[in-house]
């Protein structure tokens, strides 16, 4: 085996001088076969999951369901809570930290459960044992087709695999064909680490399975997976637990896998039903038609969104090469793959009427993955689901606001036994079964913000939609949020603000806190307080419901405290001036309040922009994965597009091994190194691009806000914004040419352009002036900031601002272009 490897490397050599034709703008390309997991490519239908390795004497495919986790369904909350709520309260006024963080490890942090992990079905793996050297070796992942191409040459023959995950039809579908007959010989088999029964008939082989026993929650997840083999010519025959396939000319093998689970509460499914079920339904349509019927649903949410940012020379190369040389190649043309990856791997791991991505998305071949790939909703979560409005695809929020809803189930009974409250709440993190206690330790689970944070994505998605039917829908899940804090805020000693304690900037300990990462009143906590309690007041309003509770909540935002500078000139991150300028922590929670939100900008709150900028540059640029990934909408928000473009740079470092290391970066095959990989970096990154194009939180849409100056030409069309407005943008020599605008419901458009423009036709812009009348686009009105006597100021200053309205019509179309 080793030997026929290392042909395979010589004979790539040779490969790479002729690979010009190799690759496209949107797909990743390899010269050689996965070694690791993070070189295989992934495939999903949002339920189902497999990372192809390409290995031709070897075919490996590796294999998730989304509902496959270890234990059932379960609760972690600590019966203790009541108890101790008051003391940790009282040591947090009173300073001291320390016991503070020991009293809530011992009466709120989960007893046992810490969450279930996300498991991996095993491993499909083709066996052909008579391959003799390999040449021409290539295989690739064409995210326009959202299929995997492996080809090479063998004795003479020509074989190539085809692999997609089909929404429409439920199953993988492998497709092994050669340009002679006979070719075909290999036994298949699967495999998997955990508890498993392998069976082979003549044309099937199945396995079923169940999930591991973590923190002594049994395993209850059953599986089942099968692969039906449709032969031209040849035969099949079970040999023991394999299928053995002689002298085909071409095979199509579907794959199938289900499990026994129906909801966070209930696992009684048929696994076994289900499963062959899907390839019943599939097995008498041909190759052509199932991959006909993938094409049509897969492109129709791919294809809403194009990007050109230019071609590049560099594309000739193997993508993991590309990425290597990034920092220094002009390779404008890996960002819009790396953008379009994000978008593919979103609708690959997040279909409507299934789990959201978790922290691994949907590809995980651990058994104990790190942080156990399931849900963190201090920040990664969310970020996940940051591309999901603006870049077209809001099908593929659905998982994300049923589990919302989920977890608003769930969380009532924590409220309730925890800390005595009305309403819904969870912590830091969540899994398959909706837990929503105190996850791990206090100084990293005891964040009751889990919710609050969760839910500014109930209101976001109907700014995109102005569906009043969907609010009505969320509005219950957002009250409820409310009704939790109105019992759960309460009055520090000092300001008598009201505050959230006990709690956490998300996972950073202060100096000078006795190693305790607990504290109350902290900027994050406050600004999703604010978010929740205006977003709720707001959507009552909108659909004419409970005008008792509006005075009531007007009363908790007016005790709020307001955001604060400290003495570097920093936005506060605690309410105390604790911050340490040389605090280089992967989390900026604090900037919360500049992205996602709104209540920070560089329109509205220049000197908030400005201690907000002061916050960036020193926690510097280079951290983990997704830190970057939120740095880079960060500094969009500061209308920086080079900055942000360095961060991209920082972001698209290759990171050639796998597992835990010191610095994030980029896979060989572009998923994202936390590390370990982590997907929230890949969607915060494509989120980012499309903030230096395009903003919609302003109480405008602006065009180009941050346009890096390496950007000189390029174009972008589909993206989404507040007010149901699809926008496409062309710019040349850094000046945008031409804005086509779609309007979905109609009224004011205002628009903020990098330079002049015209409206083609009748149509007159109007400089803007005062509030704009279109409500999607309110902002918020926050509080004065509190500024340190001390603090050094740096306001924000913006340069220029062509700010434009003109009136608009549900479904037609508008034309701006540059003024000659
Ligand atoms: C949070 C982050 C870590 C990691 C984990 C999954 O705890 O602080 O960096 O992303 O989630």
């Amino acid at each position: 085996m080793k030997s026929k490897l290392c042909n395979i490397a010589i004979c790539l050599l040779i490969s790479i001088f002729s690979s010009a034709q190799k690759g496209g703008k949107y797909k990743l390309w390899y010269n050689k076969p996965a070694q690791q997991w993070i070189e295989a490519l992934p495939i999903g239908n949002g339920r189902i999951a497999a990372m192809v390795f390409g290995d031709p004497y070897k075919e490996k495919l590796q294999l998730n369901e989304a509902t496959f986790w270890s234990g059932g369904p379960s609760r972690n909350d600590n019966p203790n809570g009541p108890k101790v709520l008051d003391s940790i309260r009282y040591y947090l006024f009173n300073r001291n930290y320390k016991r503070a963080q020991i009293l809530a490890d011992k009466g709120l942090t989960a007893k046992t459960l810490h969450g279930s992990a996300f498991q991996n079905i095993g491993e499909f793996t083709l066996d052909f044992h008579n391959l003799g050297d390999i040449k021409d070796y290539y295989r690739e992942l064409d995210i326009e087709k959202a299929l995997t191409t492996t080809t090479f040459t063998s004795n003479g023959t020509h074989f190539k695999r085809e692999v997609f995950a089909s929404i429409p039809d439920n199953v993988m579908v492998i497709r092994l064909s050669a340009d002679k007959k006979n070719a075909l010989n290999f036994t298949a088999n699967f495999d998997s680490e955990l508890k498993k029964n392998v069976q082979a008939d003549g044309v099937t082989v199945q396995m079923n399975g169940l999930s591991s026993t973590i923190e002594g929650l049994e395993g209850k997840v059953k599986y089942n997976a099968v692969a039906k083999f449709i032969t031209k010519n040849g035969t099949t025959s079970a040999s023991g637990k394999s299928i053995s396939v002689s002298n085909a000319d071409e095979i199509t093998i579907l794959i199938s896998i289900a499990t026994n689970f129906t909801d966070y509460k209930t696992l009684n499914t048929d696994e076994v039903v289900k499963s062959r079920k899907y390839i019943s339904e599939a097995e008498y349509k041909n190759f052509n038609t199932l991959f006909k019927n993938h094409l049509k649903a897969y492109q129709n949410y791919f294809k809403r969104v194009d990007i050109d940012l230019g071609t590049s020379e560099a594309a000739k190369n193997p993508t993991d090469i590309r990425v290597k040389n990034f920092a220094i190649n002009d390779d404008p043309e890996l960002i819009s793959l790396y953008y379009q990856f994000g978008r593919y791997l979103l609708i690959s791991s997040s279909q409507p009427g299934g789990q959201p991505a978790n922290l691994q998305g949907i590809w995980n071949g651990s058994n104990k993955p790190a942080w156990d790939s399931k849900y963190t909703i201090n920040i990664n979560t969310e970020m996940n689901y940051w591309p999901a409005e603006k870049t077209n695809l809001q099908e593929m929020h659905q998982p994300l606001i049923q589990m919302i809803k989920d977890l608003s189930e769930s969380g009532k009974a924590t409220a309730k036994v925890m800390y005595n409250s009305r309403g819904w709440v969870a912590h830091h993190n969540t899994d398959i079964w909706r837990i929503t206690g105190v996850v791990d330790f206090a100084n990293a689970g005891m964040w009751p913000m889990g919710g609050a944070w969760l839910s500014q994505h109930l209101w976001e998605k109907y700014l995109y939609n102005g569906d009043k039917n969907y609010l009505k829908s969320i509005y219950p899940v957002l009250k409820s949020a409310t009704q939790f804090y109105e019992d759960f805020l309460i009055e520090e000693p000092t300001h008598k603000w009201l505050v959230v304690s006990p709690s956490m900037s998300p996972e950073n300990i202060p100096q000078g806190h006795q190693g305790s990462a607990l504290a109350a009143g902290n900027t994050m906590d406050n600004q999703l307080m604010f978010d929740l309690f205006t977003k709720t007041k707001k959507a009552a309003e909108i659909i004419n419901i409970d005008p008792e509770k509006i005075p009531v909540w007007n009363t908790i935002i007016s005790k709020l405290p307001p955001m604060k500078i400290g003495k570097y000139g920093q936005l506060q991150e605690w309410m105390e001036d604790m911050d340490n300028p040389e605090d280089h922590h992967r989390h900026v929670s604090h900037l919360y309040g500049l992205f996602p939100s709104n209540q920070i900008s560089p329109f509205t709150t220049p000197e908030l922009t400005g201690a907000s900028k002061t916050v960036l540059v020193h926690r510097g640029d280079v951290s983990t994965g997704w830190s970057m990934g939120w740095k880079v909408n960060l500094w969009a928000k500061l209308l920086d597009g080079n900055h942000a473009n360095k961060l991209i740079k920082d972001q698209l470092t290759l990171v050639e091994k796998d597992g835990w290391g010191s610095k994030g970066g980029t896979y060989p095959n572009l998923f994202d190194a936390h590390p370990p990989f982590q997907i929230d970096g890949n969607f915060g990154c494509t989120s980012g691009i499309t903030e230096m194009l395009l903003q919609t939180q302003n109480g405008f849409i602006d065009i180009l806000p941050a346009l890096p100056h390496e950007w000189k030409n390029g174009k972008i069309s589909g993206l989404k914004t507040y007010g149901g407005f699809e926008v496409n943008i062309r710019w040349e020599n850094n000046k945008a040419k031409e804005v086509v605008i779609k309007s979905h419901l109609g009224g004011n458009c205002r628009i903020r352009v990098p330079n002049e423009m015209q409206l083609s036709g009748n149509t007159k812009l109007k400089k803007a002036e005062g509030k704009n009348p279109n409500p999607f686009f309110e902002i918020p009105e926050i509080k004065e900031p509190l500024i340190s006597a001390d603090a050094k100021l740096n306001p924000f200053e913006i340069k220029t601002s062509l700010i434009y309205d003109f009136q608009t019509e549900p479904g037609k179309t508008y034309i701006l272009k540059i003024k000659s």
